[in-house]
Formats: C-alpha cells, sequence, structure tokens
C-alpha cells in the first residue's frame, strides 16, 4: 500500500515549469508608450471644482496623474481619474501624467468658469467590500441642491430613490449580483437632469486553501482540516472529493470565522478505504481555489 502511494504522489508531483519572459515584458520593453488624456472636462457647481477625465496607455493603473494650477493632488487610478477640490476664484487646472517607464504625457490645460444657471449634479462614490456579496457604495453629489437629487444604482448591483443629505453624501449596501461595473446616477428631482454615470469595479482574488492536513482522530476517524485565504472565507463551503472514499467524496465543511474549516469523518475498518483526498473551495463570487490534495494512509 505504501507503495502505491508513494507512485501516486511521484505521479501528482507537477512538471518543473521554466521561467520565460512573457509577451507583455517584451511588449513594454520594445514599444514604450507615453500616456495621454482623453476627455478632459470639469464643472464648478457651487463653491466646487471637478476636473475629470482618462488616460490612455500601455498600463494606465500604473501611471501617476498630477494636477496643478488651482488644484494640487496627485493619484493613480486604473484609466479614469476626478480631482474634486474647492473653488477659490482661479479655474485653470493643469493636468499631466507620469507613466511607470517614467514617460511624461503633455500638459493638459483646462479653463472652468463659474455660471449662474444650473449645472448638471456630478456623482462620485467609493465601494467597500462586506461579507458575502455585499457592498457598501459612499458618495456624494454635487448639485446646487443635493437633498432635490435622487441617486439610482445600476450595474453589478441595484438601488433607486437614494436621497443625499444636505451635504450631498449617500451610503447604501447592497447584495451585488456578479462581479464587474457598479455605476451611480443622480438626476435632478425637478428638471430630470441627470448626472455623469459614475462607474467602479468590483474585483475579487480567487480564494486559496492552504495548510491542508489529515489527522487521525481515533479508531477509523480522521479529521480534514485546512486554511482559506479570501476577501470573505467565513462560511464558504470546501468541497472534499475522492475516487477511493465514499464518505469523504461530496462532503462540504464550513469555514469557520477564523478562516479554518475541518470536518472529521468515521470511516470503515476496512483498510482498504484509502486514498487520495482533494479539496477546493468557491468563493461567494464564483470563482474557484486551488485545488489541493492529501493521502489518508491507514
Ligand atoms: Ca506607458
Ligand atoms: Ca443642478
Ligand atoms: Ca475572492
Amino acid at each position: 500500500m505504501m507503495e502505491l502511494f508513494a507512485r501516486k504522489r511521484r505521479q501528482l508531483t507537477r512538471p518543473v515549469r521554466f521561467a520565460r519572459p512573457t509577451l507583455e515584458r517584451l511588449d513594454a520593453r520594445d514599444l514604450p508608450a507615453a500616456p495621454t488624456v482623453t476627455g478632459l472636462g470639469g464643472q464648478i457647481i457651487g463653491s466646487t471644482m471637478i476636473v475629470y477625465g482618462q488616460v490612455q496607455d500601455d498600463n494606465p493603473a500604473a501611471d501617476t496623474v498630477t494636477a496643478g494650477g488651482a488644484i494640487s493632488a496627485s493619484k493613480t487610478t486604473p484609466g479614469e481619474f476626478e480631482f474634486i477640490a474647492p473653488y477659490g476664484g482661479n479655474g485653470t487646472v493643469v493636468i499631466d501624467v507620469l507613466d511607470d517607464e517614467g514617460l511624461n504625457s503633455t500638459q493638459y490645460s483646462i479653463v472652468l468658469t463659474p455660471s449662474s444657471s444650473n449645472q448638471q449634479p456630478y456623482v462620485t462614490f467609493s465601494v467597500a467590500y462586506g461579507t458575502n456579496r455585499y457592498v457598501t457604495l459612499s458618495g456624494t453629489v454635487y448639485d446646487e441642491n443635493p437633498m432635490m437629487t435622487s441617486v439610482s444604482i445600476s450595474g453589478a448591483a441595484s438601488a433607486t430613490s437614494l436621497f443625499p443629505n444636505s451635504q450631498g453624501q449617500f451610503s447604501v449596501t447592497l447584495m451585488a449580483t456578479a462581479l464587474g461595473d457598479v455605476n451611480a446616477r443622480a438626476t435632478e428631482m425637478f428638471t430630470g437632469i441627470h448626472s455623469n454615470l459614475a462607474a467602479r469595479l468590483l474585483e475579487s482574488k480567487k480564494p486559496r486553501i492552504t495548510e491542508f492536513e489529515i489527522l487521525t482522530a481515533g479508531t477509523n476517524l480522521y479529521t480534514l482540516r485546512g486554511y482559506v485565504t479570501d476577501e470573505s472565507a467565513p462560511g464558504l463551503g470546501v468541497i472534499f472529493r475522492s475516487l477511493e472514499i465514499n464518505p469523504i467524496n461530496g462532503a462540504v465543511a464550513t469555514v469557520y470565522s477564523n478562516n479554518f474549516f475541518e470536518k472529521t469523518f468515521q470511516l470503515s475498518s476496512n483498510p482498504d478505504e484509502c486514498g487520495v483526498v482533494y479539496a477546493k473551495v468557491e468563493d461567494w463570487w464564483g470563482l474557484w481555489s486551488n485545488e489541493v490534495w492529501e493521502i489518508l494512509y491507514r
């Protein structure tokens, strides 16, 4: 029996992989691209100044966007950027972008002037991840009268008729249906004038199982345990698979609040009831972990 398992373990050993340069790395080396800015725009709403646009580059998430002039700030954002600051009489903002290869964009400038006419509202928000697929969206509507606007959420999560407070702030916790873009839009209640459509990407990493082990817990009793790493591991179901051991095949262990899982199985006294046990777990978003395995010896 031991020799059989030694053979199995040899068969299951993964082949050695040789590192080779990826196509992306070759592209970055051979074709350096300087960032450019498109869709540069802005608004002055009451005493607030907003400047926004998009960065075009081979890897915009690695770029730093810097605002100068009336706004002094810098940030890294994946493609889209916005700067929001108090308006103090100067409406000129200069934007430039520095990428991860040390390449600078040209300078882009925009001149905003205040207007006494009714301004289209502007909405911005951020996402905080909770347990399961719950997300909390917190944001601000900029308008002359934000309390007279209503915010609706669409895309990966949905809500309608959210009313901001007098500062324009709103917050809502929703269960998302999937990963992907979630959007917010504010609408002036009396005019029907819409704001921008603000979008944020909901994303999650694959879960990962480590420390998988099989412990003897008594006569014919075996405990399978391990650790799950995920943004929200507690409550996930780890699924076991074994061709040789029926009571284990298809069984599920729920991940505890400390991210460990553990399940004990009573096997028969037949020493042939032994073999390889696999475990994997799916996160709340449908992303599967690695599959780990161990040998249950008798
Ligand atoms: Ca670049
Ligand atoms: Ca308005
Ligand atoms: Ca995840």
